[in-house]
């Protein structure tokens, strides 16, 4: 029988800027998501404008006592989400907070106490105030750290007996990909050098053991991770320049585990930088701060790719930013995201036999369209058995990796209320066990309604995996 850890923290996660909406109350400044109303991949406007979806998002906001109520009721131990940087720092660089951005967390963190639900806080999670894109070019300026800290320092303290989990930047690797939405890099990605790039990543990298640093001396009892999109690359072929290149492609992404839970830059990276002309300027005492490794590594998991070293071969695989080469073995998801459960007990022991530290699975779903329908007693409902199957093979994998010996603190299944997508801004991209009725034109009642796989997930949790299906 499938047998969890006791005291797993089952729960859900969401993003700020994905569901809160109000995206200009109560003092809150712009984002870099409140101009990008096509995604993470699309253009930005000049002003936000009204067919941005996060701008009400699923109204969050306004309603998080009714959706936490929900949360409770599946049984949830652990409630991921992120704080709005410019809900408390407007423009980012501003000296004093927005105190009715500090109240609206308050509020919300002691919702969650009610139901004894532990908030697992992202710092900053794809919406960097956009004053610090336009008017410093992001991360790729150093002065960002003392930005971030002077927001870090100040949520610390503020909710430093309401919060113990927090995790420092969401899936930090993926500004290498998308700069301007990871990173607030206002440079368009064409147009910027490696060399920035990996400077801006260097700063990022010092911010996030800053706040481990700060976090702990702030309260010892605080556990922080890092964050990493997690896409393993397997080679197409067993030629051994596959394998070559599925390792050098893993290692884009490890490095930023690599660098968080062992305190220093890995010695692969110096022939990557060389062959790339970037040299990364560090002023003293950084390498020290980078000695301040995380408690856990989290991260992200919707899927694998493949690599190889033959660019005639193999057809490029569509996904979570990183698409890599399709793998022929294995079916995708209606965006085209391939869905490999095993690939999660794949990463989660790569990840573990590098690390040896606690590992948090806080993303993981999948994205369908999904069709409101009412059942036999008049409920409206969607019966989402593609989401439960998808769900249930991926955790039946996570259950195989702590028989491993994987030590796992817990999993929160992504979107786990409907929210905007990120890659997309969609709303018919649908990862919930919540329905909500608002759509692509910015219709819809912003009702919520309990899908199918909301009691399935709710018995997961009160059996504590005894129910999946092996
Ligand atoms: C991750 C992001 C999330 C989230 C998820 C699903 O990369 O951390 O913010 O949205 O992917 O992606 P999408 O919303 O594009 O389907």
């Amino acid at each position: 029988m499938i047998k969890f850890p006791e005291n797993f923290l089952w729960g859900g996660a969401t993003a700020a800027n994905q569901f809160e909406g109000a995206y200009n109350e109560d003092g809150k400044g712009l984002s870099t998501q409140d101009i990008a109303p096509k995604g993470i991949m699309g253009p930005v406007t000049a002003e936000p404008t009204e067919d941005n979806m996060k701008l009400i998002g699923i109204d969050f906001y306004h309603r998080y006592k009714e959706d936490i109520k929900l949360f409770a009721e599946m049984g949830f131990k652990v409630f991921r989400l992120s704080i709005a940087w410019s809900r408390i720092f407007p423009n980012g660089d501003d000296k004093e907070p927005n105190e009715k951005g500090l109240q609206f967390y308050d509020n919300v963190f002691d919702e969650l106490a009610k139901y004894g639900i532990e908030p697992l806080v992202t710092i900053s999670h794809y919406e960097t105030p956009l004053a610090l894109a336009k008017n410093y070019d992001g991360w790729v300026n150093r002065k960002l750290i003392g930005f971030f800290e002077n927001y870090v320092r100040t949520i610390f303290t503020r909710y430093k007996d309401k919060v113990k989990y927090w995790l420092t930047f969401n899936e930090i690797n993926s500004a290498t990909h998308e700069p301007y939405m990871s990173a607030g890099i206002w440079t368009p990605k064409e147009n910027l050098s490696k060399q920035d790039l990996y400077q801006a990543m260097h700063h990022e990298l010092v911010a996030s053991s800053l706040a481990v640093k700060i976090g702990h001396e702030t309260n010892p009892e605080f556990k922080i991770g890092c964050m990493i999109l997690g896409v393993p690359n397997y080679p197409l072929t067993s030629k051994p320049s596959d394998v070559l290149k599925a390792m050098e492609q893993d290692r884009q992404n490890l490095f930023f585990g690599d660098v968080h839970a062992r305190g220093e830059y890995p010695r692969y990276m110096n022939r990557f930088f060389k062959e790339n002309n970037i040299e990364i300027k560090m002023e003293p005492g950084d390498k020290e701060i980078l000695k301040h490794t995380v408690d856990f590594i989290s991260f992200s998991y919707y899927m694998s790719a493949c690599a190889t070293a033959d660019p005639e071969k193999g057809v490029k695989g569509r996904g979570n930013l990183i698409g890599g080469v399709s793998n022929p073995y294995l079916e995708a998801s209606d965006w085209g995201w391939q869905i490999d459960p095993e690939g999660l007990r794949y990463i989660l022991n790569v990840f573990y036999d590098r690390y040896q530290k606690p590992l948090f699975i806080v993303e993981n779903g999948l994205g369908a369209v999904d069709e409101l329908i009412t059942d036999e007693n008049g409920n409206k409902t969607v019966n989402d058995d593609y989401r439960i199957n998808y769900l249930n093979d991926h955790l039946v994998q996570v259950a195989e990796a702590i028989e491993d010996g994987v030590d796992l603190m817990g999993y929160t299944t992504w979107g786990c209320i409907d929210l905007v997508s990120a890659s997309t801004a969609e709303l018919k991209k649908r990862y919930g066990f919540i329905y909500v009725d608002r759509h692509d034109d910015g219709s819809g009642t912003l009702e919520r309604y309990k899908k199918k796989s909301f009691n399935w997930y709710k018995e997961v949790i009160a059996t504590n995996g005894a129910s999946l299906k092996k």
